[in-house]
Order: C-alpha cells, then structure tokens, then sequence
C-alpha cells in the first residue's frame, strides 16, 4: 500500500499551481545599513511561461531589477523592466549578469542572517522568498572564483 501511495503523492505535488516555479540558492552579500545590496537566486519553471517583474523587500527602500553590461571595457549595471522565464527553464540572477538591488538598505546585512524578499511574477504573483546574507563576494555553489566579477564592477560595499 505504502508503494501505491507514494507516486499519487508526487503526481499531486507536481500538480500544484504553487509549485510551478521553484526558487533555489537565494543568497545576499553582506552590506552596510543605508547601502546598497545585492540579491542572486536562480528561478526553475515547472508551468507555464512566466516573467519576473521586480521584487519587495521590507529590508530597502527599493528593489530594482538590474543587469550587468560591458560599456567600453567597463562594467555597468542598468534597471530592466522585467525578465522572461519559460517553461522547463531557469532564470538565473548571478555575479556579473542579472540581480535584484537593494536601494537603501534598512538595517545592515551580516553573515548568516535571513531576510524574506516578494519576487513579483506576471502570472503567478507575489512569490515570498527567504534569502541568506553570506559574506562579501560570496558566489552561487558551483561557480569559479573570478567568474563575473568583471574589473570596474562597484556592486558591494
Ligand atoms: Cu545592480
């Protein structure tokens, strides 16, 4: 019986509208209060196309969609309306790409704290995400030291 009811149970979970998109790795660097902050975090989506809009935190005075240009040799970010995410793919906000800023942070962001951020999706709406402060120039598992952190590049305190 306990073998029969297992796989009902993932067909369920799939199923749900509330677990189209799955958010993993969401990590800040620490920051100082009255900073600016940044926020990584990869997007999967199960369901239907959908498009990140921008994001809310109780933590900034602002969250801006940024991404990462090369203008010249020198590395600039710029706010983008919104991104798009399809079916079966990820978004991927990492060093030297996309990130949400965090304007005028509220209090400081230290090592080990959480905070919780509202991404805002065209379709699914707000979606609430916890988010780790790991140290400064902290990258996503997984990736190389040096990757994205183009010279020039004033992201962190
Ligand atoms: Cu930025």
């Amino acid at each position: 019986m306990r073998r029969l009811l297992l796989p009902a149970f993932c067909l369920l979970a799939a199923a749900a509208p509330a677990g189209t998109l799955v958010v993993d790795h969401a990590f800040a660097r620490a920051a100082l209060a009255g900073r600016t902050g940044v926020v990584y975090l990869e997007v999967t989506d199960h369901g239907a196309p959908d498009r990140l809009k921008g994001a809310s935190s109780e933590i900034a005075e602002a969250v801006e969609l940024h991404e990462s240009v090369s203008e010249g040799g020198v590395a600039r970010m710029r706010p983008v309306a919104s991104a798009e995410i399809s079916q079966g793919h990820r978004l991927v906000l990492a060093p030297g790409g996309m990130h949400l800023m965090l304007i005028g942070l509220k209090r400081a962001l230290r090592p080990g704290d959480h905070f919780d951020i509202i991404l805002d999706f065209a379709h699914a709406g707000a979606l609430p995400v916890s988010v780790e402060v790991l140290k400064a120039g902290a990258l996503p598992p997984g990736a190389q030291p040096g990757m994205g952190e183009m010279p020039g590049m004033k992201m962190t305190p």
